[in-house]
Order: C-alpha cells, then structure tokens, then sequence
C-alpha cells in the first residue's frame, strides 16, 4: 500500500528502504504476456465498450489523500522543520572557505539530518487530493559538478524519502566531470550502501555543461517520466505525484513544481511565494529569467486554488516530462553550451510544437540559492562573450522570427552578427513539426509579458557614449539600480560602458536605465514600464539634453555625470556614441 504508514523512526526508515529494493527487484512481464496483454481486440466487442473516462484526481475534504504521507517526526537536530542553523563562532572561518568553494555553508549544511523534516509549504488543499492510483513511473536525474557532499547526498535522500517507492524507478546521477576527491570513491560506496541499486551513478568523460548532461542522463533512464533535478533540493511533501499525474492526463505537459528557497549560509528552508499567491516564469527582452503573478485569465480556468496552471516558461531546473515526448522533441539543443538559455528553448518548443507547460501548486521543491556561481565554463568559456549569450541567440534565431528576434537586438545590440554555429537541424525539426510561431506563442500563452515588458522602440543610437575627439566613457559600473555614472577611459568590452538611446528618449544599459534627480547626478534606475525617456541626442552639436528639465549632460570636477544648463561651447557637454562589438 502506498500509503501505508511505515513508521517515523530510524526501523521506519529502513523499512521504508527494504520495501524500495524488493520493490525494484520484481522481475518485469516475460514478452509472451505483454503481447498477449496487448492483444488487439475485435472491433466489435470495442464498439460495445464503454467510453472510456479518464481517471480525474479527486479534490475530498476530510480525507487525507491516497498518496499523502504521514507527518515524519522533528527531531532536536540542528536545522530541523526548516530551522536556521546556527553556527559558533569558530566554526564561522572554515564555514566561509566551503561558501567560498561551493557557493553553500557546507559547515552548517553537515550539521543537517539527512532526512529533516522541513515545513509543508502547500497549499492547504493539498493534503485531499485523491489522485489515480495508477501513474506513470519516474526516473529523478541529477547532474552535478563540484557540488559539495551533504548537499548532493541530502537531495538523493529527500527524493527517496518523499516518492513512492512503487512510483520511484530510480534515481540517475551523472557526475559532470567533478574533480573533488569526495565525489570519487566516497560518493560510490556511500550511495551503493545507502540506497543501493536505486541510484545508479553515472560519470563523463569530459566537462560538457548542465545542458548536455542532463539529455545524458535522460538518455539512461529508464522510467516513464523523466525528473529533473537541481543537485541541492530537499523535496516537500508529496511532490512527486502531483507532477506524474500532469503527464498521465496529457503526455505533452511539462510539470513544473514550485520552488521553495533553502538558504546558502543557513540552510533555512523558506517559501518563496505564499500558498495563495501563484506566479509563472516569463522573461524580459534580453531574456533575463522572471518570475510574475499569474493573469486571472489563467487561474480561472481551474476549479481548485490548488491545481495547476499554464505559463510560458520556467526557471530551468526542475521539472518532469514523459521520457519518450522528451526524446521526440530532440531533447536539449545539443549545441547550447554549459549553463543557461535550455529553459527557454524547451519550454518554446513545447508550446509551439503543441505541448504545454504547468506550474503544480501542489509540488513544492526547496531549491539552496547559491551566493555566487562557484565553477568555471571551462574550455566553452569564450572571453568576449559569454556562452549564455550565445545560448540566448540560438533560441531567438530557431524560434522567434524578425519582429520578436529584432526585440533581442535591440535590447543587446553587440550581439548581432556573433557566430553560433550551425542551427540547421533546429529549423529543420520547426517545419518539419509544423510549429506554431513566436506571435502565436506570445498572443496566446505568454500574452502577459507585455505587460511588465512592452515590446521595445527601436534605438536612436548605441554604444559607448563618449566625451568627443577623447576617450573617455560612461560608465554605469555594477549596474545596480542607485549607482551613479561616472567617467572612465573606454575599454570596448561594454558592460556598463554600454548605452542604447531610443526614439522615445529612454536611455538603457542593460536591463536597467539611466535617470537624473532634479538636476543632480545620473544614476541607474529600474526602468519605467513604459520604454520612454526625458532625453535628446543631438548629433550636430552632441549634447545630450534632459527635455523636461532643459539641461544637458556635463562632467563635473568629481569624474560624475551632472545635468548643467546647455551650452554648446563646452567641450564637456559633447558627446558621440560608438557602437562596439567587444568579440
Ligand atoms: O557545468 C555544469 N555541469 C553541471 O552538471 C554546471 C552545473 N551543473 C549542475 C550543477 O551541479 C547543478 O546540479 O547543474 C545543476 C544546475 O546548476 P546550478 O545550480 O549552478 O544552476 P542555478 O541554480 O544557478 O541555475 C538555474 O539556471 C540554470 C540555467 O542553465 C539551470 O537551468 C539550473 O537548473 C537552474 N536552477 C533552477 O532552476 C533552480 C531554481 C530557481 C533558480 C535560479
Ligand atoms: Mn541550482
């Protein structure tokens, strides 16, 4: 029985664990009786059948759902129920160096059980969903490089304790080419000991990114479902059923859970968004990741607060989709490299080839949002532009056309024109599909994007803005909304000394965008929603003028930007824009 209660405790623990392996040792139907369970019938005895009802999961207050676990027991362990973990303060020293390596308090992080109990961040409905008995198997694959021990080990630990042993296939690592001595024998006997045949693990020969090695690991799996997995989750209650029970309804959904935040430096597990509050993942136009409040268009359509809606995208590492629909896509672009942009490309093919992806509600995952991202790109890693660049322009260029393409350009303007290799077998795979196009997409699923991110005027002008006939810049620095803009010698590697003027007077570096206080000093601000702006360019004279406040931008004595009266003989006050392409 699944859920049948096996006890709290360290025996319940392990009976819980026997019951997976003798579950994982029944011997699979010989072929004579698949062939003769798939008999076809004769067409007259199917015309006298019923029609078939698919199996709908049942919202019943009052009774605990058939999957629905019973409450494990908190122990007095540090960390425990989601708690904050405390550190002396001589611990505080090695605890920054593991920060350091890993991007995660490994000190804190081995303080934790194994198998905490963290809070059940669910919505309240939850608990009384009755869903199908029979679901889809899954296969839960994680990929890592150089991830910390407990870390990676409480995850695999989590996804057995939280997954119904008969629903549970196994658990996949690939390594990513680690080169940490804990990962080596350390992490083989600990797994072969813990869990077994459960979770294999498998190694690659060579760095080849988080993109590649997850349609690795989806090409070894062997489940009906396929997992993914950051390599430092703890799953919440529950988690799994909800998602295989989006794929057995329709074999075309991706199932996205809610992440919840598992702090880096205390292991605090915290929910990101309420129970009630439900957000989907969208993007801006140079495709940065972010996340929005659902229209009420899309919550309507549901009966329950508690069950899943559609939204364009997500944040890219944990979902589930049918192996087979997986592999039928293409899986990833084999050409994406390392890190970045493989969230966009599998949720457009999804939606424009006919699929759909849903966020569940009632699958909630922690997620350790790491201080800083610890490894390297390794030999994909080019120094002019990053590979997640290039990432973004091989999904605008296979699945946006001009107008929505135009869009990216506009917002990185450099970019136009790099090489990213050959995207034939993508476009091939569109036609060859017939799928739907970016407009479809845009008006009919991510219709709300517009909202936050009205589609961008074209620019007047881009690139470095500098002092004329010098070689001084603008210089936005971090970029950080409040940072003022200063003056510093050109080095055409763009970042903050790249500038895009519209024709709707709106300067942009960035995501962000420049601003003055009342004739004070040009500082970055978050950007108004509407993609306008209070400046001039004038190309003659190169003064760039605030037309509200009919001041112009000038150098003061502190190497900031000033709003001063215009003048046009001040050499100070003219300024030309060079379009830089730093590869
Ligand atoms: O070269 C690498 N090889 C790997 O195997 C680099 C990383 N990895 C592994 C790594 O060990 C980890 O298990 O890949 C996994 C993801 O890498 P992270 O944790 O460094 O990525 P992230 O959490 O910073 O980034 C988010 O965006 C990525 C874009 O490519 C991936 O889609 C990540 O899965 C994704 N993480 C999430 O979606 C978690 C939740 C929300 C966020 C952010
Ligand atoms: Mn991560």
């Amino acid at each position: 029985k699944l859920n049948e209660d096996v006890g709290d405790d360290a025996e319940g623990y392990r009976r819980w664990q026997l019951r997976q392996k003798a579950h994982n040792q029944l011997k699979p139907p010989t072929r004579e009786a698949a062939d003769e369970a798939y008999e076809p019938k004769p067409v007259e005895s199917q015309l006298e059948e019923a029609p078939v009802v698919k199996e709908e999961a049942i919202l019943r207050f009052g009774e605990t759902g058939n999957f629905e676990p019973s409450a494990r027991k908190i122990s007095s362990k540090p960390g425990e129920n989601g708690a904050a973990v405390k550190l002396p303060s001589n611990e505080r020293m090695k605890a920054e160096i593991t920060i350091n390596e890993f991007g995660f308090n490994m000190v804190a992080s081995d303080k934790v059980a194994m198998d905490r109990v963290i809070p059940d961040t669910r919505h309240k409905e939850c608990r009384f969903w009755h869903y199908p008995e029979s679901q889809p198997s899954a296969s839960v694959i994680l990929v890592f490089h150089n991830e910390g021990f407990s870390t990676l080990v409480r995850t695999i630990h989590s996804v057995v304790n939280t997954s119904p042993p008969e629903l549970l296939k196994e658990v996949v690592l690939v390594d990513d080419f680690s080169d940490k001595r804990h990962l080596k024998t350390e992490l083989e006997q600990y797994v072969e000991k813990e869990f077994g045949d459960l979770v294999k693990l498998y190694r690659n020969s060579q760095r080849e990114g988080l993109i590649r090695t997850r349609s690795h690991g989806a090409e070894l799996a062997t489940g009906d479902v396929i997992v993914f997995l950051d390599a430092h989750c703890e799953c919440n209650r529950n988690w799994l059923v909800p998602l295989l029970d989006e794929i057995r309804k329709d074999r075309t959904t991706m199932a996205v859970p809610i992440v919840d935040g598992i702090d880096f430096n205390t292991m605090a597990y915290t929910p990101v968004y309420g129970a009630d509050s439900h957000f989907s993942g969208i993007f801006e136009w140079g495709f940065f990741y972010k996340e929005k409040l659902v229209p009420q268009r899309e919550l309507n359509k549901r009966k329950h607060m508690s069950e899943p809606y559609r939204s364009p995208t997500h944040a890219g590492g944990l979902f589930a989709m049918d192996r087979k629909y997986f592999h039928e896509l293409g899986g990833y672009d084999p050409g994406l490299k390392i890190w970045g942009g493989e969230n966009y490309e599998l949720s457009f093919k999804i939606w424009q080839c006919g699929g759909s992806v849903k966020w569940v509600p009632c699958s909630r995952v922690g997620h350790i949002y790491r201080n800083h991202m610890p490894y390297g790109f390794g030999k994909d890693n080019d120094p002019f532009m990053s590979p997640i660049h290039v990432n973004y322009m091989r999904v605008v260029e296979v699945w946006m056309e001009d107008e929505f393409k135009e869009y990216f350009y506009t917002r990185e303007p450099s970019f136009r024109g790099y090489p990213i290799g050959n995207i034939t077998k993508q476009l091939q795979f569109k036609k060859e599909h017939n799928c739907k196009s970016f407009r479809w997409f845009m008006e009919n699923i991510a219709y709300d994007v517009y909202e936050e991110y009205p589609k961008p005027p074209p620019n007047k002008a881009w690139g470095e803005i500098r002092k004329s006939g010098s070689s001084l810049c603008w210089e936005s620095g971090s970029g950080q909304p409040g940072h003022t803009v200063g003056i510093m010698s050109c080095h055409g590697a763009g970042h903050g000394q790249l500038f895009r003027l519209n024709v709707q007077g709106q300067i942009g570096t960035g995501e962000r965008c420049i601003d003055s206080q009342s004739g004070g000093i040009l500082h970055v601000i978050v950007c108004a929603r509407e993609p306008s702006g209070p400046w001039e360019w004038d190309k003659g004279s190169g003064m760039i003028r605030h037309k509200e406040l009919n001041k112009c931008v000038d150098i003061g004595t502190d190497h900031k930007l000033h709003l001063k009266s215009c003048d046009n003989k001040l050499s100070s006050m003219k300024w030309e824009f060079k379009e830089v392409f730093p590869w």
